[in-house]
């Protein structure tokens, strides 16, 4: 695998995008090719199925080839994703230095030259290697060894190498989530803040947040800094940041999460399970879309989201975002309409301008656990059944056996009722 043609080295690419069923669109990989630091020369397209042997279509390949040669491009993107006998047949096929890329590599190249926090590094590493490793089995057949190899085993060393980190990455993991529960017995209320890459996530964040960050920005809250910032661009985020703010007596922990791209392998999903881990273990999480998508996009996105988040802990608000660059009522109400299909709430919002900012607010404020109270339920499996219903709607903080069971805990405030109701039945 070259490791040459990487992010903001200016080098030139053909990028090509393929459907069978659509008329194929090379919008969307040119703006993930320029998010790498491409210069995209050239858009090819095809509208065809998947050729196994070389993605497009053999004669078109060709074609390519030699429109590569002749604009003398150094990398060509393809809007899909390679498997390694496709990329060595591609390798084989293009000009000698011409090197195919294909969505996942991009992603990974984006994200292997941002400056993410210890572990975006470390989970950009382990999706490159996981990458990496069948491909350099495949090359290994087909005589480019010398290229693609250091010392020693290459094959061997990689897979220790993906272990290794996978070990340190589960260690960071439970730095986070012991981070957000120390948020959480605080007193604050999380918010996390998730979506599509350039939705308008951080943007948001803004709105949102009080302008400074926490005041204890040391090496147990690595994830808070000052600079958050806003680009039309794909991928200005590149890992989890969490600012304070207040909604009328409550203070608020807003996360603002790397966002989702389509068509991700399993392994680079993996890369953002720090997005998916802040979305699912939220007291409320905001799915933020952009309202400028047309409304098939929009569905696929809002779709691919709440795969990817999951089971959430808390209600998931959709935030219908950018309204103001939407033209008409009808427009709005459609994609209102669609994002309702899948969430529990949905507000439209600007938040580049600020309206439905309040309303947001208002349902944030509504849907955060409030209210405290203690319980004392019986020590019996009916109280420990209750206890368990307690764990998973409530955030119980403190659990003493004696007698009965008192149970401390915080929840929304139809939760408490319920609880009270349940623990009245149990007489
Ligand atoms: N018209 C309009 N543009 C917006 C709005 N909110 C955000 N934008 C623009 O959308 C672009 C992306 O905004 P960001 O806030 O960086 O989006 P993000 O979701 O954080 O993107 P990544 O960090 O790259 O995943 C920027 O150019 C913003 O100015 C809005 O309400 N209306
Ligand atoms: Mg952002």
């Amino acid at each position: 695998m070259q490791e040459s043609h990487s992010r903001l080295d200016g080098s030139e690419a053909i990028v090509v995008a393929r459907s069978e069923t659509d008329r194929p669109d090379p919008t969307e990989i040119t703006r993930l090719a320029e998010a790498a630091g491409f210069a995209v020369a050239d858009a090819v397209t095809q509208r065809r199925r998947e050729d196994p042997g070389t993605w497009i279509g053999r004669g078109k390949a060709e074609a390519l080839a030699e429109r590569a040669r002749d604009l003398g491009v150094d990398v060509v993107v393809f809007d899909g994703g390679l498997d390694p006998g496709q990329y060595a047949d591609l390798v084989d096929l293009l000009p000698d230095g011409v090197e195919p890329v294909d969505r996942y590599r991009l992603v990974l190249d984006v994200f292997a030259d941002g400056t993410g926090d210890e572990r975006a590094a470390l989970q950009v590493e382990a999706a490159r290697l996981s990458y990496v490793l069948p491909r350099l089995r495949r090359i290994t057949k087909v005589s480019q060894l010398s290229k693609a190899v250091e010392k020693g085993n290459p094959i061997l060393d990689v897979e220790a190498r993906i272990d290794r980190i996978e070990n340190q990455l589960a260690d960071i993991a439970e730095r986070a989530a012991e981070r957000r529960e120390s948020r959480r017995a605080s007193g604050l209320g999380l918010v996390a803040i998730a979506g599509y890459t350039n939705a308008g996530k951080t943007t948001l964040l803004h709105r949102l947040a009080d302008d400074l960050s926490l005041a204890d920005a040391d090496a147990e809250h690595a994830d808070l800094t000052d600079s958050t910032p806003i680009e039309d661009r794909l991928f200005v985020t590149l890992e989890t940041i969490t600012r304070q703010g207040t909604l009328d007596d409550l203070d608020v922990a807003y996360t603002d999460t790397v966002g989702f791209v389509d068509a991700l392998p399993h392994d680079l999903v993996e890369s953002f399970s720090a997005t998916i881990d802040e979305a699912a273990s939220a007291d409320v999480t905001l799915l933020v879309v952009d309202a400028t998508d047309d409304p098939e996009r929009l569905r696929e996105k809002v779709s691919t989201s709440v795969d990817a988040m999951g089971d959430t802990e808390g209600p998931v608000v959709g935030v219908l975002n950018k309204v103001d660059a939407v033209d008409g009522q009808t427009a709005s109400a459609e994609r209102r309409d669609t994002l309702a299909e899948f969430v529990d709430d949905v507000v439209a919002v600007s938040a580049l301008e600020g309206t439905g900012v309040e309303r947001l607010e208002e349902r944030v404020r509504e849907a955060l656990p409030t209210e405290t109270a203690t319980l004392s339920l019986p020590n019996d499996g009916d109280g420990h059944r209750l206890l368990s219903w307690l764990h998973d709607h409530a955030s119980v903080d403190a659990v003493e056996y004696g007698s009965t069971v008192t149970v401390r805990l915080s929840a929304r405030p139809s939760v408490v009722e319920r609880a009270r109701a349940r623990v009245a039945d149990l007489g």
